[in-house]
């Protein structure tokens, strides 16, 4: 691994950059992405940020996401990757990246996992990625400006939690300090990224919650999303973001599941868990993911479903 040093040395000698961001795109890859290519644009060098696919609504208060890219507009003499676990996360990039040739690539992530593939790796563990990149930009001797700022508070408050997880340190906060001395706007980022809905989406997960179901003396609670449900009030699948959550909120519940019903007979399963490990429960169906977060598909009727989960996390609850 290089140190920051080493980096900032190359990315100062660059005359061109493509900046990656992962597939599905989050905060803290879009906003790592976006404040370095700001920072590399003041130093004079030409960049620009690619990502495959749509980006998702949520992110398109900040100004500078009408500049991202599917495809690259010129040839650019570095590929620089943020926030990319490994290189399947590039998704549809992946083969552009592939194809880097004697480019110099350049690997910014927070995923101790990462198995450091580019030619230049600067991998540190913390709550974003974006601390990295502040620190970074910091040291190309740049003081960010306010949309620089508002990029990487946008990384912060969204890959911590809202400053929630178990890996924020005073460094986290420093540059969260730092950003909004600069004038982001943490309430507006929170509003944006996390509460905005529109109405439907609101009386659809109102219609959901109040549906929960619970099992086990209230130990797993489980939101069913029917597809009708879906289309009674026009909303997609991404409206069930954060049901899953709020079920596990409840003070008996040990694991949340969300049934979604993406066919007839045919289940998306997201699982939450306080302590049990969810992952292996997850494991028993197919699918998989972290301890306390996972997921996997089921099939069958609905209730017929319940049963083999109910029974099944049954036998992960401690007597
Ligand atoms: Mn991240």
């Amino acid at each position: 691994m290089n140190t920051v040093e080493e980096i900032v040395r190359v990315l100062k000698n660059l005359k061109s950059a493509a900046i990656f961001t992962h597939m599905r795109p989050d905060g803290d890859t879009l906003g790592s992405a976006l404040a370095l290519r700001r920072a590399l644009s003041m130093l004079g060098i030409r960049c620009e940020v690619l990502s495959e696919g749509e980006i998702p609504a949520r992110f398109a208060f900040l100004d500078d996401v009408r500049e991202i890219r599917r495809t690259p507009s010129f040839d650019a003499e570095a590929y620089i990757l943020m926030d990319v676990s490994a290189e399947n996360r590039l998704g549809e990039l992946q083969s552009l990246f592939r194809r880097s040739g004697r480019r110099i690539t350049v690997n910014i992530d927070h995923h101790v996992s990462n198995p450091r593939f580019c030619r230049y790796n600067f991998v540190r563990e913390r709550a974003a990625n974006c601390e990295n990149i502040a620190e970074i930009i910091s040291r190309l001797g740049i003081k960010p400006d306010r949309a620089m700022a508002e990029c990487l508070l946008m990384g912060l408050v969204t890959d911590s939690g809202s400053f929630s997880h178990n890996d924020v340190t005073g460094s986290t906060f420093r540059t969260a300090a730092l950003c909004a001395d600069a004038g982001a706007d943490v309430s507006r980022i929170t509003y944006e990224v996390f509460k905005k809905q529109t109405k439907a989406r609101a009386e659809f997960y109102a219609s959901v919650i109040s549906r929960i179901r619970y099992f086990l003396s209230d130990r797993l609670a489980v939101a069913i999303v029917p597809m009708e449900l879906m289309k009674k009030y026009g909303v997609g699948q991404d409206a069930t973001e954060g049901i899953v959550d709020f079920a596990l909120d409840i003070d008996a519940v040990e694991v949340s599941v969300c049934l979604m019903e993406v066919k007839r007979g045919q289940f998306k399963c997201s699982f939450r868990s306080k302590r049990v490990n969810v992952n292996e429960i997850a494991r028993v169906f197919g699918g998989g993911g972290h301890v306390l977060a996972a997921g996997c598909m089921f099939f069958g009727e609905t209730e017929e479903v319940l049963d083999r989960l109910s029974f099944t996390v049954s036998q992960y609850l401690e007597p």
